[in-house]
């Protein structure tokens, strides 16, 4: 069973990766994707916008060879919700991304995210600044303004983890949801 929370995340995340808005996800909604999230963080080396491209196309992959059900090569909204009642297919997939995201907000390596790096990063994705800033501060930033890579990796997978609720994310589907 999967949580209100937990669709209500599933469904932001579905209207945020279809990139275009037509309706459907499909590769050229991660190619426009990849390309804004991959320049949001000038500093950041090619080696992680790299690591951050290959995530997605796998994300990608994973996608339209677990969910499309119907063999069009596109995800509908309806293919889309069974990624919250078959979370175990795409926790692997999930799990590259949140590192290959999260360590793209940590351009020196210090193993912290500072505020500015995130909110760039999470409004190239296409989330909305007041959701965006209150995720940072329920992931309990320091006396620096930053948060560690390995905590917002972490929040990413319990995103997508159909159980939970009362988490960090949903933060993020507050105001979004509906
Ligand atoms: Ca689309
Ligand atoms: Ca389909």
């Amino acid at each position: 069973m999967a949580t209100t929370e937990a669709n209500n995340r599933a469904r932001l995340v579905f209207s945020l990766f279809d990139a275009d808005g037509n309706g459907y996800i499909e590769p050229a909604d991660f190619e426009l994707m990849g390309g804004r999230v991959a320049a949001a963080v000038p500093a950041a080396g090619e080696e992680a916008k790299n690591r951050l491209l290959s995530a997605f196309q796998r994300y990608w992959q994973t996608l339209v060879t677990e969910l499309d059900a119907n063999g069009d090569g596109r995800i509908s909204p309806e293919e889309f919700t069974a990624t919250v009642l078959n979370p175990q297919r795409f926790d692997a997939t999930v799990s590259e991304f949140a590192e290959a995201l999260a360590a793209l907000g940590d351009p020196d390596g210090d193993g912290r995210v500072t505020r500015p790096d995130f909110l760039a990063l999470m409004t190239a994705i296409g989330f909305e600044q007041a959701n965006i800033e209150a995720l940072f501060d329920a992931f309990g930033p320091d006396g620096d303004d930053r948060v560690a890579v390995r905590t917002w990796a972490d929040g990413i997978r319990d995103y997508y983890r159909p159980e939970k609720s009362g988490i960090p994310g949903d933060h993020l589907t507050a105001g979004a949801a509906g």
